[in-house]
């Protein structure tokens, strides 16, 4: 029976459900670059470059195996631009009798793929996790809060056990992966990939088509193959994972990447598998060459993070994205997209993800997702930005880290209680204080750093939504001491610095 394969731009790896019982004498790969794909948001320039020479050479990769490749440019003067014109297009040039493909890693896509003709959509068998399973799971227990989906996946999957208990006797050193980095302390350089050709005609395309889209195209240095992609890995196991855990949360000035792996773009586009990280974080730890506190952290942020939220977004879906517990309204501010901004940890975080469509962790929870929070962006902006902006954005990884962990727009389904902080963090964690206007030890007046009042006028604003929460009542019977004066003083001056930010204005064709 001959049939065709369709193989999207996240789904670039022979391991994929799609190509399993392949028959290369008869079936046919159809991959597709359409611009609808890097238009619904305005990705990255450096993202779409990624994605389309990893598709590139993943496609002569496939045809070095004798398979017949069926690989629409973007370029073609026939192509229709969206995937369901490029299927149908396909089935009527190779007249196949089924069409398999992988589901994929979006609702949107998701529901394109319901139309399309002959349509054998197979489960995405890359995590560790099936949805189904995640369901099950998630309703057995009470609670389907991350720590106990985590502990189980180690359990089923017996990573980091030891006679029956967590290795190391504890489940989680979250407490020891807290330190500020030591202003003496200067970490690796890191392992990035020089353009081949393919990768030099993609990046001419993107600048000719997509120029006017977020961020630098270059330096280029993302890996395009699967070779590439364990290089990286070997790199970040070797020279990094010893003190990922130590500095995990830290954040530094000038250094865009610390101890932090920089693999989920190839994770979530198939060039790495979670198992094979995790197995080789695993035997480096069993090797004597990185500590527990490192690996157990590392180890959680992919069996545990990665996995709970992608399950959370296909339970959820298409509800999830709708809700908006904390009535968040306003409109997302300019500086997201131009960076220009006094407040010197933000034009820090969003000067990296410009320039590398990548920030580590914390400075998107803790400083562009903070503030998002504290100034109550309207939650279908913010999402927007976050899925453009980063090589490592898809809808089921970046809408629950953003919808629910960062805005509490979930109402707690994510997590118990919002990630608000005020600059006493940003403080701690960080250099960026001291190159900046505002003084993180000032609360009210022209020095304040806007951290500060937006805190407490979050609290103020949200006191009906989040007072009764027991995770919050420290800070609300803090609050509950204030007095009137100072209380009418926070929300002046938050309302005053917020209205003074410029509004983004969207092109009116949004075509980008
Ligand atoms: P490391 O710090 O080295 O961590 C190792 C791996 O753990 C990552 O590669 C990633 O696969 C996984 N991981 C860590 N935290 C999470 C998490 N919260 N959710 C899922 N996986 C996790 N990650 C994405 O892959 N795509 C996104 O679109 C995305 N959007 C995010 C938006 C916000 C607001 C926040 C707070 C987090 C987001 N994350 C997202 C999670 C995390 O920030 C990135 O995975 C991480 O920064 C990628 O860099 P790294 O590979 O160096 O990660
Ligand atoms: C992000 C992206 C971009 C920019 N371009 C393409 C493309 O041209 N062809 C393709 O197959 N996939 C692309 N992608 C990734 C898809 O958006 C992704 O596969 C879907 O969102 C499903 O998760
Ligand atoms: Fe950010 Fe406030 Fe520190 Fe400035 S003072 S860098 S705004 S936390």
């Amino acid at each position: 029976m001959k049939t065709l394969r369709v193989i999207l731009g996240d789904q670039v790896t022979r391991d994929i459900s799609a190509l399993t019982d392949l028959d290369p004498a008869r079936d046919v790969v159809l991959m597709v670059e359409v611009a609808a794909e890097a238009r619904y948001v305005p990705h990255h320039k450096q993202k779409i470059a990624f994605l389309l020479s990893a598709m590139r050479h993943f496609a002569e990769a496939l045809r070095a195996e004798g398979i017949c490749v069926d690989y629409v440019k973007l370029d073609d003067p026939d192509n229709t631009h969206s995937f369901t014109g490029e299927v149908t297009r396909a089935v009527a040039r190779h007249a196949p009798q089924a069409v398999v493909v992988t589901e994929p890693g979006e609702w949107r896509v998701w529901q394109m793929m319901q139309d399309w003709p002959l349509a054998d959509i197979r489960p995405d068998d890359r995590f560790f996790c099936s949805r189904s399973d995640f369901d099950a799971l998630v309703k057995a227990r009470k609670t389907g809060r991350m720590e106990f989906f985590y502990r189980e996946m180690r359990r089923r999957h017996d990573i980091l056990m030891r006679d029956d208990g967590p290795e190391g006797g504890q489940w989680n050193f979250d407490p020891e992966n807290r330190k500020p980095l030591p202003r003496d302390l200067r970490p690796p350089p890191r392992r990035r990939f020089a353009p081949d050709a393919i990768t030099r005609d993609v990046l001419t395309l993107v600048a000719d088509r997509f120029g006017h889209h977020f961020g630098d195209l270059e330096p280029f240095g993302w890996g395009v193959t699967r070779d590439d992609a364990v290089l990286a890995l070997d790199h970040f196991i070797t020279d990094c994972l010893p003190t990922f855990g130590d500095y995990q949360d830290a954040m530094k000035a000038g250094e865009d990447f610390l101890y932090h792996s920089l693999i989920s773009p190839y994770l979530n586009c198939g060039l790495l598998t979670a198992r094979e990280v995790c197995a080789r974080a695993e035997a480096a730890h069993h090797a004597g060459h990185a500590p527990i506190n490192a690996v157990e952290g590392f180890i959680r942020q992919i069996l545990g993070w990665r996995e709970y939220v992608r399950g959370i977004y296909w339970a959820e879906m298409p509800g999830y994205a709708q809700t908006n517990h904390l009535n968040a309204t306003r409109d997302l501010p300019a500086l997201y997209w131009t960076g220009q901004t006094a407040m010197n940890c933000m034009a820090e975080c969003i000067g990296t993800t410009r320039r590398q469509a990548y920030a580590h962790h914390i400075q998107r929870l803790m400083v562009t997702g903070n503030f998002a929070l504290l100034a109550g962006i309207a939650p279908a902006q913010i999402e927007e930005w976050y899925l453009a902006v980063y090589a490592d954005a898809y809808d089921w990884v970046e809408l629950p880290n953003v919808h629910g962990m960062v805005m509490h727009a979930d109402g707690g389904r994510m997590g118990s209680k919002p990630y608000a902080a005020s600059g006493a963090y940003i403080d701690r964690m960080s250099d960026y204080c001291k190159g900046c206007r505002f003084d993180p030890k000032v609360k009210l007046g022209p020095r304040a750093c806007p951290f500060n009042y937006l805190y407490w006028n979050f609290l103020i604003e949200n006191e009906a939504a989040l007072s009764r929460n027991p995770r919050m009542s420290l800070p609300y019977r803090n609050l509950e001491r204030m007095p009137d004066m100072q209380r009418h003083e926070i929300t002046r001056s938050a309302a005053t610095f917020l209205d003074s930010l410029p509004a983004w204005s969207r092109p009116e064709s949004a075509s980008w």
